[in-house]
C-alpha cells in the first residue's frame, strides 16, 4: 500500500455492447446482448438496459432471450473491439509509461510515474488532484472512443483501485483516500478479494466468515490452516488492504506451443500435415485448459540443414478451436519447400486473450470437437450473422438485423449517421457484401 492514492484502474462500461451501440445508432439506449446467437451460445456482455432484465455475462443466450426477448442479440465484431481498445490503451500510455492492461477494456495506470511536465495537476497526487485528473481522463476516453464511458477507481493499491472502479459503475469515479481502505472493505463480501472463488467462499462460510470484517478476526495461522500456506497468507494480507503489487507495463508475451523432433528427416507431406494436425489439437487442449484463446497461429519448421523457419498468420478473433488451428498450420506449411527433409515441426498460438471466444464469433460445431486425425472439416461461419457489418452497392454501409428463409434484413446506419432505414434482400443478392475494416484482418505474417 502506498502513502497516497496513485494507482488508477479503468474499466469500460458494458464494453462490447457499448461499441455496438456506438456503431448502431438505432440501438442506443436499448437492451443489447452480445455473444453467441446460436442454440449453444453464451452471453459475452449485455448493455445496462438489458442488465435491468437480469441478463449477465456467461449466461446462456437461451436464458437471456427468455429474460429480455426484445433485446437486440448480436454476434461480436472483434475488429471493432480491438480498435477501440487500442485507442484507450494509447491514451493511457500517454499519461504514464506504467500501464498494465488486464483485458481489452481494463487497465491499471501508475499515476506516480506520470509525466508531471505534461500533467502538472498530478504534481502532488493529493485526493483533489487525482480526482480532477481522473474526471479529465474519463472525458478523454469518451472522446477517443466516440462516446464510450469508463468507470475509474483510484487508490493506494491495485486491489483497492480495482474494487473502487466497480463501486459506481457505469460511468463512475471513486477515489479512495489513503487511510480509509479498511473501512471501505470491511462490510464487503470476501468474494471482493481476488482469488476468492466459490470453493474458498464455501470454506470460509463454514467457519462463519462472510465479510472482510469477519476475515479480519482470523489470525494468519488460522487462515493458513484453513486454506493452505499461499492462500492463507494472501487473504490475511488483502483483508487488511495490504497489497504492494507494482503496476507492470509489459506483461510477458504468452504463447502456447508444441513441437516434435524426428529421428529421420521427414519428406512425406501427408505425414507432416498429420503431425501438425495432432500438435494443433494438443495446443488447443492446453489453451482450453488454461481458459485462453489466441489470434496468431505459428508453425516452426527445421529443415535438414538446420535452417529454422517460422511462419505465422493472424486471425481477426481469438480461437481455441483445434480445427481452425490445424487448418491454419497446414496452410502455412503449404507455402514452404520441404523437399529436402524436415527434422522438427511445431505449432504455437500467441496473442492470447483471457477469455475464450469460441461461443462468440461463430458456432463451434461438433465436427470441430471430434477432430479426426487427418481430414479436418473446413471451418464454417454462418453467412449472415446478426450484427455483422455489411455494405450494399447502393445503400452503403449497414449491419445485419436478421436473416432466414433466404432473406437477409439490413439496417443502414453507422456511428456517423442517424438511425437508418431497414431493407430486406435475397440472401444471395450480389449487391450485398460483408464489410471489413480497411486494414486486412487476416494477414500473412
Ligand atoms: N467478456 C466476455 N465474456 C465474459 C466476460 C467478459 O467475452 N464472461 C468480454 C465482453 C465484455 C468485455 O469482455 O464487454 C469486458 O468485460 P467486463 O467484465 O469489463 O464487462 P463489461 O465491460 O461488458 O461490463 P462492465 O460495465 O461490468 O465492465
Ligand atoms: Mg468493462
Amino acid at each position: 500500500m502506498r502513502a497516497v492514492a496513485s494507482v488508477l484502474h479503468l474499466d469500460l462500461d458494458a464494453f462490447f455492447a457499448a461499441v455496438e451501440q456506438r456503431d448502431k445508432p438505432s440501438l442506443r439506449g436499448k437492451p443489447v446482448v452480445v455473444g453467441g446467437v446460436g442454440g449453444r451460445g453464451v452471453v459475452s456482455t449485455a448493455s445496462y438496459e438489458a442488465r435491468r432484465y437480469g441478463v449477465r455475462s456467461a449466461m446462456s443466450t437461451r436464458e437471456a432471450r427468455a429474460r429480455c426477448p426484445h433485446a437486440a442479440f448480436l454476434t461480436g465484431r472483434f475488429h471493432a473491439y480491438r480498435d477501440t481498445s487500442e485507442r484507450v490503451m494509447a491514451l493511457l500510455r500517454s499519461v504514464s509509461p506504467l500501464v498494465e492492461p488486464l483485458s481489452l477494456d481494463e487497465a491499471f495506470v501508475d499515476l506516480a510515474a506520470a509525466d508531471r511536465a505534461t500533467y502538472p495537476q498530478l504534481a502532488d497526487l493529493s485526493v483533489p488532484s487525482v480526482t480532477a485528473f481522473a474526471e479529465h481522463l474519463r472525458a478523454r476516453v469518451e472522446e477517443v472512443t466516440g462516446g464510450l464511458t469508463a468507470s475509474v477507481g483510484v487508490a493506494s493499491s491495485k486491489f483497492l483501485a480495482k474494487v473502487a472502479s466497480d463501486l459506481d459503475k457505469p460511468d463512475g469515479l471513486v477515489v479512495v483516500p489513503r487511510g480509509t481502505e479498511r473501512d471501505l472493505l470491511r462490510p464487503m463480501s470476501v468474494t471482493v478479494i481476488p482469488g476468492v472463488g466459490p470453493a474458498t467462499t464455501e470454506r470460509l462460510r463454514r467457519v462463519g466468515v462472510h465479510t472482510v470484517a469477519d476475515l479480519e478476526t482470523l489470525s494468519e495461522d488460522e487462515l493458513v490452516r484453513l486454506l493452505g500456506n499461499a492462500n492463507g497468507h494472501w487473504l490475511h494480507q488483502l483483508a487488511q488492504a495490504q497489497d504492494d503489487r507494482p503496476v507492470v507495463a509489459e506483461r510477458e508475451a504468452k504463447s502456447v506451443s508444441v513441437e516434435g523432433t524426428y529421428d529421420h528427416d521427414l519428406t512425406d507431406r501427408v505425414l507432416m500435415e498429420q503431425l501438425l494436425t495432432r500438435q494443433a489439437v494438443d495446443v488447443a487442449r492446453r489453451l482450453r485448459k488454461a481458459g485462453l484463446s489466441g489470434r496468431t497461429v505459428t508453425i516452426k519448421v527445421r529443415l535438414h540443414d538446420f535452417t529454422t523457419l517460422n511462419r505465422s498468420t493472424t486471425l481477426a478473433s481469438p480461437t481455441d478451436a483445434p480445427a481452425t488451428i490445424a487448418r491454419l498450420a497446414r496452410t502455412l506449411l503449404a507455402d514452404l519447400d520441404t523437399s529436402g527433409g524436415v527434422r522438427l515441426l511445431g505449432v504455437g498460438v500467441s496473442g492470447l486473450a483471457d477469455w475464450v471466444q469460441e461461443d462468440l464469433f461463430g458456432e463451434t460445431t461438433e465436427d470441430e470437437e471430434e477432430l479426426p486425425d487427418v481430414e479436418v472439416p473446413h471451418h464454417s461461419r454462418r453467412a449472415w450473422a446478426p450484427g455483422m457489418d455489411v455494405e450494399h452497392a447502393e445503400m452503403g454501409r449497414g449491419w445485419v438485423w436478421g436473416s432466414g428463409r433466404g432473406v437477409v434484413t439490413v439496417r443502414f446506419e453507422t456511428a456517423e449517421t442517424p438511425a437508418g432505414p431497414v431493407r430486406s434482400y435475397a440472401e444471395d443478392d450480389p449487391d450485398l457484401t460483408v464489410w471489413r475494416p480497411p486494414t486486412p484482418e487476416e494477414e500473412p505474417g
